[in-house]
């Protein structure tokens, strides 16, 4: 799988992806992830990728030219239907559907090319949404001042689920958050930290009651931090 990214900051990208299983899974050349300067694509002699908005109104807005540019040269077209199946162009803003597992495995089970636009300033004009944009997206409901954190996100949550890019030890895992529970707490050596000691039930062996007591000490942290995954 391919990942291209939009930005006018591809600094931000030098090294948050040299780290982990996304490193791995492109040293396995399972994945490529490269990051391009919007500016690039610009024709002009200052290389302005904003401008204001019509009907005015506080900040600047990116313009569709460069963007349209950016994706012709990456996705080979510059309208929606024109891609080939594989291919996908997200744009990342708050006014997108959220992000979750649903959507980062969908995406990696049927798309080959994805191509995201992180946006910045007060927002992209809304042609680019229209014309190219297969899928917007946001993180979350809490305010970024870009989409280069959420590109980080979003590249993550779909790499990981790449066949391969996972030990097969691991991959069982996933399933926990598709069957509505938060993992269970986990403890380490020493059975005893500054006073606090590791539940008794799992230094006994008893597989048994130690699944009983992960299942419950789940359903509990669950209730606590995530009522609404009960629902
Ligand atoms: C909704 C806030 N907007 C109303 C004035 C202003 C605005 C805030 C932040 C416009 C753009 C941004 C930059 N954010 C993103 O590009 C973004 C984002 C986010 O802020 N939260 C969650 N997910 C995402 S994905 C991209």
């Amino acid at each position: 799988m391919r990942f291209d990214i939009i930005t006018i900051f591809p600094g931000f990208f030098a090294t948050v992806f040299d780290y982990g299983i996304v490193r791995r899974a492109q040293v396995a050349g399972l994945i490529g992830i490269k990051a391009h300067d919007l500016r690039d694509w610009t024709t002009d002699k200052h290389h302005i990728v904003d401008d204001r908005p019509f009907g005015g109104g506080d900040g600047m807005v990116l313009k569709p030219d460069p963007i349209f540019a950016a994706v012709e040269s990456l996705a080979g077209a510059s309208a929606r239907a024109d891609y080939q199946a594989a291919t996908r162009v997200i744009l990342l803003s708050p006014q997108g559907r959220v992000l979750n597992q649903a959507l980062a495995a969908d995406l990696a089970k049927s798309a080959k090319h994805i191509v995201i636009i992180a946006g910045r300033y007060e927002g992209v004009d809304e042609r680019v949404a229209s014309c190219l944009v297969t899928d917007e997206v946001s993180i979350g409901d809490y305010v970024l001042s870009g989409g280069e954190p959420a590109a980080v996100v979003l590249v993550d949550s779909v790499a990981r689920l790449i066949p391969g890019a996972l030990g097969s030890e691991t991959s069982a895992l996933n399933e926990s958050f598709s069957e509505g529970l938060l993992d269970c707490p986990q403890y380490t050596r020493p059975p005893e930290f500054r006073g606090m000691n590791v539940p008794e039930v799992l230094l006994t062996g008893n597989h048994a009651e130690i699944a009983r007591w992960r299942r419950e000490a789940a359903a509990e942290k669950t209730r606590r931090n995530r009522p609404d995954l009960l629902k």
